[in-house]
């Protein structure tokens, strides 16, 4: 590729229009967006949007694409009409359960930078006189909040870019694409093709028609969604100008799936409370023509993402309105459509490059509330090669192949729509469609009670109902309401008998690959931090790091032949990453063998007991060492033994055929009669690795950490030659990196926290925490978080925030749990 390269952004909205601003003043200035509509108003999604932005989101990475919007559209004016009003943000409850929520949301807010405050019912309403007090319980306020003008923005960004020399073409429609070697090469349009080193698709809910023209499955779905306007309110009049458009908090009543804003002396209202309605592509109208008359006589054509107004849909939402803003009874609903937007199945954007078509790139499913800072992240990653904000969660290539069926992305976005303002717990898993995958342990953990969640597709047992007359479960303390959701002190008694005894864990979701190959070691030694050239059947934590030396992932890489490596990997976008990075010699192979694959994580002190028994070959600690892997026979079942675990105890994962699998769980579980040996399940698993401090990729790193601040400096050998993100930690350490991981433990046992709570140090938010469990053998609450390198220390105390109330806690030595390993190493 030439050193300018040309780039095509399909789409003139708001995500378009940003990132050909992002991308010029980086200095890609030959850009060229293509528009199937007139400009700026395209009829895509922008044209209409009301722009609420409301920054707050579970997602670190959601809230700062979020404040990274209203930093960049605060600053920005087009002929001096303003893009970006900081009105703030007004989220009030009308239920108790609302009321806490919105407590989790301001740590949430806290968490990510984001300063709110939570309001009472007298603060509520004179921050919105509108608001019926009586109605109100309380409220969370966040003043940077507020209204941003779509349309003007993206004309404000495109004419800087137009500026730095790119060029927006209205009335061009794309209809294909060319390529050649894997690589695109033009842009196929109604009117003519233009060369293309970089394409990226920035065509809204019609990503999936333009996906298509690439041979790519964009799994979003479009959903009608409704906005109506009053007549003008009596209580309004005089507030404030057609021109500033607002004087109040954009205002959320999410207990009925409601938002408001003000239009001068006209409300503006948005329901989610209706059924989902999905769009079929070949319903939506096409785009305005050149000519469409637009006189006052005659309207414009009506926009392609306009649909009708439903009336009978918004009869309960006015009838709520009413309610909560009683001004409105003296007004009636004047004009409303019912306007298609993108919905995924995970509620995430998809950014990123196609898989199979290089320099096709997608940001679809964006809404207005983020489009700068995605548009900025997609900047980064072309022009720089690396986003500098984590966006594994957006990553296009993050789902699994059953996460793509159309009637998976359906149901899944559909329901997201039904949800958007639900209370939904961490833990908390979409009912539909499922069970997609199981293992081949699930009949016998369907006998045993398993209680199921599901991950990445596939079913998981969190515990088993079978254990409820353990006698450890008498000991296990209980917790708090929410931390008791999807969860069960039969956990904690599966815990403690891993750590007295021995017990079975499937972890048949942990993504398998096989790389093979004469040039499997070299492609393996420069993606990954560790050394790993060692002998077969030696086992290897290391690291994916990226060109700056964030953490990509984490992954086991055991050698089973002098060519053939099984690495234990975090997900899709791992083998997404090797794949890209595969030698065109064809050297290497990369296979995903998880689907065909089993693994029980057989782990306690009688592990060996158990195991050895079964089989000839030798699993002494001399002639089975730890991370070392061998194929075995265990009765009748063929396994590959890898002597390593995740929960910190004596044992092995347990590999096997998916044909197998049953035939593995039954000898091992009529073994382990006579030791006492108990299934187990993910709550209990998570609780022991956190005592044992081992990291959960995604979750307490990301790529925005790299290995020293995130305490796994161990994994890097820098002194074995060049590997990925080497140059970027030359002249770093554990010690004088400014941010890091460090294990808290709260004074109360009986207070345990979900993860993402904001930890405040001398009373400011200095952190939040990554990972939290109760752990059940050391009898205390931990909490992992992230902190200044200097508060990172043992002894410093600090609060952490739940639901508005401040727990004390202090960082503590970790790992908590046998820091000598002696009940590994023996
Ligand atoms: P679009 O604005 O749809 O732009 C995509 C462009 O691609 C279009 O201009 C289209 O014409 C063009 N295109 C498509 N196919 C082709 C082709 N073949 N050739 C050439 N060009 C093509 N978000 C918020 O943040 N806050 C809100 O308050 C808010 N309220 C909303 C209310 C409603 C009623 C609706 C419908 C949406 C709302 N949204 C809101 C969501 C928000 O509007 C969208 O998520 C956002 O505008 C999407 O921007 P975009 O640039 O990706 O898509
Ligand atoms: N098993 C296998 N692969 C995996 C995981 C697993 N890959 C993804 C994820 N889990 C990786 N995470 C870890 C984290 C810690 C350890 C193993 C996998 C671990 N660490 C030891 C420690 O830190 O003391 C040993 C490290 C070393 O000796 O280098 O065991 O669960 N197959």
């Amino acid at each position: 590729m030439t050193v300018q390269p040309k780039v095509v952004i399909v789409g003139a909205g708001i995500v378009g229009c940003a990132l050909s601003d992002e991308l010029t003043a980086r200095g890609w200035t030959d850009v060229t967006v293509l528009e199937q509509g007139p400009l700026f108003a395209t009829g895509g999604s922008s044209s209409h949007a009301p722009g609420l932005v409301f920054q707050t989101n579970a997602s670190k990475t959601m809230t700062e694409f979020a404040s990274y919007t209203v930093r960049k559209y605060s600053d920005l004016t087009l002929d001096g009409q303003w893009c970006f009003r900081r009105v703030g943000g007004l989220e009030v409850a009308t239920t108790p359960e609302r009321l806490a929520e919105l407590k989790r949301k301001h740590g949430l807010a806290t968490s990510w930078g984001v300063q709110g405050s939570l309001l009472d019912p007298d603060q509520c309403a004179t921050l919105h006189p509108l608001l019926d007090r009586e109605q109100v319980l309380g409220g969370l306020h966040v003043p940077t909040d507020g209204l941003a003008k779509a349309v003007r923005a993206g004309e404000a960004q495109a004419r800087r870019a137009i500026g730095r020399g790119a060029r927006f073409l209205p009335h061009h429609t794309v209809t294909g694409f060319e390529s050649a070697g894997g690589r695109v090469t033009a842009v196929v349009t109604d009117r003519g093709s233009f060369p293309a080193d970089v394409v990226v698709s920035c065509a809204g809910f019609w990503g999936p028609r333009i996906g298509r023209m690439a041979g790519l499955t964009v799994p979003l779905v479009p959903l009608a969604h409704q906005y109506a306007r009053t007549t003008p309110v009596p209580a309004l009049a005089g507030h404030t100008t057609e021109q500033l458009e607002a004087s109040k908090p954009i205002l959320r009543h999410q207990d009925r799936d409601l938002y408001y804003r003000e239009h001068g002396d006209r409300i503006g209202i948005g329901s989610y409370a209706h059924r989902p309605m999905p769009v079929d592509l070949d319903d939506v109208a096409p785009p305005a023509l050149p000519q469409a008359p637009q006189t006052p006589q005659q309207p414009p054509q009506q926009m392609p993402s306009m649909l009708p107004f439903t009336e009978e849909d918004f009869a309960q939402p006015w009838a709520d309105s009413q309610a909560l803003l009683p001004a409105l009874t003296r007004a009636k609903v004047e004009e409303g459509f019912n306007g298609i937007f993108s919905f995924t199945s995970d509620g995430f954007p998809l950014l990123g490059e196609a898989p199979e078509l290089r320099g096709f790139w997608v940001a679809e499913a964006v809404w207005v509330t983020h489009s700068a800072g995605v548009a900025r992240a997609m900047a980064e990653w072309l022009v720089e090669g690396t986003p500098r904000t984590d966006v594994h969660e957006c990553d296009l290539n993050r789902f699994e192949p059953v996460q793509l069926a159309p009637a998976y992305v359906h149901r899944r976005s559909c329901q997201n729509f039904v949800e958007v303002y639900d209370i939904i717990h961490p833990l908390q898993p979409m009912e539909e469609p499922r069970p997609l995958r199981v293992s081949p342990f699930h009949s016998r953990q369907r006998e045993l009670g398993a209680f199921f969640l599901e991950a990445s597709g596939w079913e998981r047992p969190h515990w088993y109902e079978t254990n409820r007359d353990l006698p450890e479960v008498a000991a296990v303390p209980g917790r708090g309401a929410w931390a008791s959701r999807y969860w069960s002190p039969i956990a904690g008694a599966e815990a403690l008998a891993t750590r007295e005894r021995v017990a079975m864990y499937d972890m048949t979701a942990l993504k398998r690959l096989e790389v093979t190959g004469p040039g499997s070691l070299a492609l393996l030694q420069y993606l990954t931090t560790n050394q790993l050239e060692r002998p077969v059947g030696s086992v290897t934590y290391t690291l994916m790091l990226d060109e700056t030396g964030g953490v990509r992932s984490d992954l086991t890489v055991a050698r089973l032949g002098p060519e053939r490596f099984q690495i234990g990997a975090n997900g899709p976008l791992d083998l997404d990453w090797i794949t890209r990075h595969l030698p065109g010699d064809g050297t290497v192979q990369v296979r995903d063998t998880t689907a065909g694959t089993c693994c029980i994580g057989l782990w306690g002190p009688l592990a060996r007991d158990l195991v050895q028994p079964l089989t000839d070959a030798d699993f002494s600690h001399k002639g089975f060492g730890y991370f070392k892997a061998r194929q075995a026979h265990l009765g009748n079942v063929p396994v590959t033994a890898m002597r390593l675990s995740y929960v910190g105890e004596l044992g092995w994962e347990l590999y096997t055929t998916a044909d197998c699998g049953p035939k593995l769980w039954d000898t091992l579980w009529e073994a382990g009669q006579p030791l006492g040996v108990v299934a187990a399940g993910r709550s209990a698993f998570n609780s022991l690795r956190l005592e044992k401090g081992y990291r959960s990729w995604g979750t307490d790193l990301t790529a925005e950490h790299n290995p020293y601040e995130a305490g796994l400096g161990f994994a890097v050998r820098m002194e074995k030659g060049d590997f990925v993100g080497r140059h970027a930690l030359l002249g770093l350490t554990e010690q004088t990196v400014p941010r890091r991981l460090a294990c808290l433990l709260l004074d109360d046992p009986q207070a345990v926290v979900m993860g993402r709570e904001p930890v405040y140090l001398d009373g400011a938010p200095a952190g939040y925490v990554t990972s939290a469990a109760y752990g059940y053998s050391i009898g205390a609450s931990i909490a992992y978080a992230w902190l200044p390198g200097a508060a990172a220390e043992p002894g410093t105390r600090v609060t952490v925030e739940y639901f508005g109330e401040q727990l004390p806690a202090t960082v503590t030595e970790e790992p908590l749990f046998d820091p000598k390993m002696t009940r590994l190493r023996c």
